[in-house]
């Protein structure tokens, strides 16, 4: 029987190789660190007519995208220019282990004071997709947004044909007032608040409303080609539809968890919500632009912003066209009612997981949670805007959440969780009704 040696110089190059590979293979693994420095500063910005100075990240608005790979580390580090306290919340990233990154003020953090920063350190493990961060302290998120793309890891393709062109789709609201005398005013009386003036994309709220036809944004395609829109709901507490004129979209991802694909007309996204979907542009030229509008959806007792949003989706000119851009007729899709909720209810069934979900089946406890915004008593002496005189509250199993001047993570930290965080939260409605009927009257 043979032996076969390698020779010095072999061996050498093997191992380099083997070493190399490993390298390769582990760099794959652990990504890569990502570095963004957020400037929280004031802007001038003119919508409607209406110019005022709002927060911003970096003197823009929508905020700057953050690009990162499942895998990858991310640091961003914020640095506070403003007079307001402020912290950013990385809206859907799961923050294992890095609870200190979340960025809910109060919550897991003290708000960056005015002249601080803070440096957000978390990786992104087991999601790819569209995420989103923002403000997470009052109302600041009004303004203070922007997305997240999360790429699959190096080498790793989609489950579908690569787009031709990835571009982020977000939905938000423009108040002409500040937001944050809004909220303020919403607090103090128990009414609601104030709806805003517009929904805008990308924030621009189009061509629908007045003093507004400059401030569209415009998404210019080529016939033929597939184009990833990575669509996320930034509007404050409004459910959206959505729908591009003669154009129908599949849906591909949800909160940054690849479903089964389902092609729709018009898609449901609610407040805080992402959904990748894929548009195949029409196979020749055009002789129409088209109208991709959003409106709420609403069924719930206070009043809302019920006005349209509108950009326009336009086809690259044919050379030999004999009619200019402007002349091309402008088509508008056709949106649900503002109270559908059979649309609504059959847009959410259309959801399935695209890969086999994963699951416990074992369950060891059962926590019964009711959700919901209702109503509470007016204190004395003072006089209450919401319904027949009360105060609107939300809450979770009739408790409603009440923000603490020590944040809850620290606190717990420190030993110091005593009032606090209490571990007694009811796993069951302190008092039960119909939760899907008319509600009880508790005033
Ligand atoms: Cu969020």
């Amino acid at each position: 029987m043979g032996r076969f040696v390698l020779p010095p110089s072999t061996l050498i190059t093997a191992l380099f190789l083997a070493l190399n590979m490993f390298s390769l293979v582990h760099a794959q693994q652990s990504g890569i660190t990502r570095h963004y420095t957020f400037n929280i500063m004031l802007q001038n910005v003119t919508r409607l007519c209406h110019t005022k100075t709002m927060v911003t990240v970096n003197g823009r608005f929508p905020g700057p995208k953050i690009i990162t790979r499942e895998g990858d580390r991310v640091l961003i580090k914020v640095v506070n220019h403003i007079s307001n306290n402020i912290s950013i919340h990385w809206h859907g990233v799961r923050q294992l282990r890095s609870g200190w990154a979340d960025g809910p003020a109060y919550v897991t953090q003290c708000p960056i004071q005015t002249g601080q920063s803070y440096v957000y350190n978390f990786t992104v493990v087991g999601q790819t997709g569209t995420l989103w961060w923002h403000a997470h302290i009052s109302w600041l998120r009004s303004t203070v947004y922007g997305p997240i793309v999360v790429l699959p890891k190096l080498g790793v393709p989609y489950p579908f044909k690569k787009p031709y062109k990835e571009v982020p789709i977000i939905f938000g609201e423009w108040f002409n007032g500040d937001t944050e005398a809004v909220i303020r005013q919403a607090l103090q009386t128990g009414g609601g608040p104030n709806v805003s003036d517009a929904y805008t994309i990308n924030g621009f709220p189009g061509p629908l409303y007045n003093c507004s036809t400059r401030d569209t944004y415009k998404l210019k395609v080529k016939p033929g080609e597939i184009y990833m829109l990575r669509i996320i709901n930034a509007a404050l507490n409004d459910e959206l539809f959505f729908s591009i004129a003669n154009h129908t979209v599949k849906v591909v991802e949800a909160d940054a968890v690849y479903v089964k694909p389902f092609d729709t007309d018009v898609i449901l996204i609610a407040p805080g919500q992402t959904t990748n979907v894929l548009l195949e542009t029409h196979s020749s030229y055009s002789n129409a632009t088209f109208l991709m509008e959003a409106r709420p959806y609403a069924t719930g007792l206070g009043t809302f912003d019920n006005t349209t949003t509108a950009a326009i989706l336009e086809y690259d000119h044919h050379p030999n066209s004999r009619y200019h851009i402007k002349q091309l007729p402008l088509l508008r899709p056709e949106l649900p009612s503002l109270n559908d909720t059979a649309y609504a209810t059959s847009f959410v069934s259309k959801f399935r997981s695209l890969n086999k979900p994963q699951v416990p089946v074992h369950v060891d406890n059962r926590f019964f949670f009711t959700i919901g915004l209702g109503t509470i008593p007016c204190p004395k002496n003072h006089t209450c805007q919401g319904p027949n005189g009360t105060k609107f509250a939300a809450s979770v199993n009739n408790v409603s959440f009440a923000l603490p001047t020590t944040a809850l993570l620290q606190a717990h930290f420190f030993g110091k969780s005593d009032r606090v965080y209490a571990s007694d939260f009811p796993i069951n409605p302190l008092h039960w009704f119909n939760y899907t009927g008319t509600p009880p009257n508790n005033t």
